[in-house]
């Protein structure tokens, strides 16, 4: 998958992008990479004919999807919503220890209840309150260049399917639940909610070495980020929010071997990201919230595209 990825990344060179005035500009549906296409061979729900049937069905709808409409609202199945109520149900019992404070705040603002997976559009509607962002369905994985741009627009794609039951507890890629349980609540936070826009503003009209290691800085925080509190070690990124098996592994590394953690300097080469093995071996670890705050702003100055 890996491989996959790297390859479709390496656009001609020749080909110039147009930098996006607006969100207008910005296509959902045009650069899907690795599993929004085609079902790899070690995704858990790569036998699944009626699953994959359900997802491309999913996936259609999000490509349909018109900025400024509503967002589809979708009828889940009873058996997708055991799987979010599973998910829930875990993953608030691992909250309290895990997670960092400012996700314990935003995340009550939702009042999630498992027996109802939430629908994006009423999401999107408490984030436009809150801070002005909005959600845009999208059938899979974006290229990264389109989904940092997003962010400059106040913009979050979120995928809609649901993970496959084989595996409720970590998937490989993002599902409706990892950007409900993962990304939503924090980008109700007004600060986050700002660091994540000056992300996506230093990646408009970014050279291809500059998207790669933007993308590498969003993998190391909004998706795995740590930060140290008064007792110990918390998760905010969204990956570990939603993955029950990682959160735990994070803290106790109970299969088998401890992860790393390590100072993050946003100016320093970044690790290869790895979306497949498993989970991570090395975790980025900031001194506080508004440490990754100051930290990734600096970065994202120092591009000069504001
Ligand atoms: N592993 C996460 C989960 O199980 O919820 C989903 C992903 C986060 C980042 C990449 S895939
Ligand atoms: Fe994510």
């Amino acid at each position: 998958y890996r491989f996959i990825l790297a390859a479709q990344l390496a656009e001609p060179s020749k080909q110039v992008r147009k930098i996006p005035r607006s969100i207008h500009d910005i296509s959902n549906g045009d650069h899907i990479l690795g599993f929004g296409a085609e079902l790899a061979e070690d995704h858990p729900g790569y036998h699944d004919e009626e699953y994959k049937k359900r997802r491309s069905y999913i996936g259609d709808l999000a490509k349909l999807h018109k900025i400024g409409e509503p967002i589809p609202c979708l009828e889940y199945t009873d058996e997708e919503i055991k799987i979010w109520g599973d998910i829930l149900e875990k993953l608030t019992q691992l909250y309290p220890t895990h997670a960092c404070k400012r996700y314990l705040d935003t995340f009550q603002l939702f009042n999630f209840v498992p027996d109802r997976l939430p629908q994006l559009q009423e999401l999107s509607e408490v984030l436009m309150m809150r801070t002005g962002w909005q959600i845009r369905p999208v059938a899979g994985l974006l290229h990264p260049t389109d989904f940092l741009n997003a962010l400059a627009f106040r913009t979050f794609h979120s995928t809609q399917y649901i993970r496959h039951g084989s595996n409720p507890m970590y998937t490989p890629e993002p599902d409706v639940c990892h950007e409900i349980l993962g990304h939503i609540p924090l980008l109700a936070d007004p600060e986050f909610a700002n660091v994540a826009q000056v992300i996506g503003m230093a990646s408009l009209g970014a050279s291809k070495e500059e998207i790669w290691h933007l993308t590498k800085l969003y993998w190391y925080t909004v998706e795995f980020g740590t930060v140290k509190e008064r007792d110990g070690v918390k998760a905010f990124g969204a990956g570990l929010l939603s993955s029950f098996g990682e959160l735990e592994h994070m803290l106790s590394g109970e299969d088998g071997y401890m992860p790393i953690f390590e100072d993050l300097d946003p100016f320093k080469k970044l690790p290869k990201m790895n979306y497949k093995d498993g989970f991570q071996k090395k975790y980025f670890l900031c001194e506080s919230f508004s440490d990754v705050a100051s930290k990734l702003t600096a970065y994202a100055r120092s591009l000069q595209r504001f």
